[in-house]
């Protein structure tokens, strides 16, 4: 592969309805996306930060300075997978910048050899198993108006955003109307080690279990917890890499994980994620960030490893957008479709894309000028 240049390409894009969480309320996405440029092709990436610091450190003009200024300047036309990971591993963290960048790496790298991500990955099964988050609603008819079209469309798992405030209510009443889905909830953070006999009455839900409860640097915390609920607890925003999450399996502090290529820094290393979970005997489900079909199919390829055994936040492109930048992930008996073309199997569709852009900036990668002597 001969890497040439690294386009960043800023798009805007409405999402179909309010999305709201503990941390704020999304109404539409600033998505930075990564195309590799490479002698007869190219690659895509999709930067999951959003635009401001309140899911993980990271937003979006921050990555976009991290790649311009740290990343691409690291990279040599002869790149490869693994050889970018490595060229970006003196860069303390921003998991989201090198993980676009490495996706878009990785999509021209396998374009090239007729590869799809699914069968790079080691995908084991030709679709995944959809399930929906559904934020903070206004009331809870309108929380049970939103789960029953869910369910309708065939969704096979349900996920309620939780807050102090907007906890048991809302999680009692989905689950008294619906007594046998599978149904867990996700805090981002919001709750205290205070709130444990407050957390333990979620309980009686039978839930699958509580995604990411406590602060992320609180493993310990989380440990405690976990002794203190029934309910299994599994950590999203804490899992940064294949050895945090080792290390907050062997001290109790999670049994599930909640796996995202753009928290762990890219693929490669969501994978070690899933070998390392799939080695402590803990399942693992594709977390997701509001994608557009770039990250979205990296994802469902992803999902597709084996130890993917629980429904992921991958749903279907018209939970989120009204035109998706690429041909929409439609859902079939509550299942998305591995894409299996090569490469990440789907690309922006120029017409769509267009009109979304609010910028582009080309990033050439140095040539290789043999030094005189
Ligand atoms: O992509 O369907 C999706 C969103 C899933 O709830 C979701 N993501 O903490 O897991 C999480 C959140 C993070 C993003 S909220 C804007
Ligand atoms: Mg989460």
């Amino acid at each position: 592969m001969k890497l040439e240049g690294v386009e960043l390409r800023w798009i805007e894009i409405p999402l179909v309805a309010p999305f709201r969480t503990s941390f704020g309320t999304e109404t539409r996405r600033s998505v930075l996306l990564v195309r590799a440029v490479t002698g007869d092709g190219e690659g895509w990436g999709e930067c999951v930060a959003m635009s401001e610091p309140v899911y993980s450190a990271e937003y979006v003009d921050g990555a976009a300075h991290v790649i311009r200024s740290f990343l691409v300047p690291k990279l040599t036309a002869d790149t490869d997978p693994w050889r970018a990971e490595q060229a970006f591993r003196p860069i303390h963290g921003h998991p989201m910048a090198k993980a676009a960048v490495g996706a878009a790496i990785l999509d021209a790298w396998l374009r090239e050899r007729s590869t799809s991500f699914g069968e790079f990955l080691g995908a084991v099964r030709p679709s995944v198993a959809a399930g929906v988050s559904v934020g903070i609603m206004d009331s809870i008819p309108a929380l049970l108006d939103a789960v029953e079209g869910y369910l309708e469309e065939g969704y096979q798992r349900i996920k309620l955003k939780i807050e102090p405030g907007w906890d048991l209510e809302p999680v009692r009443a989905v689950r008294e109307r619906h007594p046998d889905i599978l149904l867990q909830t996700d805090a981002n953070t919001a709750y205290t080690l205070a709130d444990a006999r407050h957390l333990a009455k979620l309980d009686a839900f039978d839930l699958l279990l509580i995604e990411q409860p406590l602060p992320e640097d609180d493993i310990a915390g989380h440990a405690a917890l976990a002794r203190l609920v029934r309910t299994p607890i599994c950590l999203d925003e804490s899992i940064t890499s294949a050895s945090v999450a080792a290390d907050a399996i062997t001290r109790g502090a999670t049994s599930i994980i909640n796996i995202k290529p753009g928290r762990v820094g890219g693929l490669l290393e969501a994978r070690r994620v899933h070998d390392v979970c799939a080695a402590h005997g803990v399942p693992v489900w594709c977390g997701g960030m509001l994608e557009t079909g770039i990250g979205r199919a990296a994802n469902v390829a992803l999902a597709a490893l084996p130890n993917f055994t629980l429904p992921g936040d991958t749903s279907a492109s018209s939970r989120y957008y009204t035109t998706d930048i690429t041909p929409p992930f439609t859902l079939h008996n509550g299942t998305l479709p591995v894409p299996t073309a090569p490469g990440l199997g789907v690309t922006p569709t120029p017409t769509t894309l267009q009109p979304l852009t609010t910028r582009t900036e080309y990033l050439p990668i140095p040539s290789q000028t043999t030094r005189p002597l």
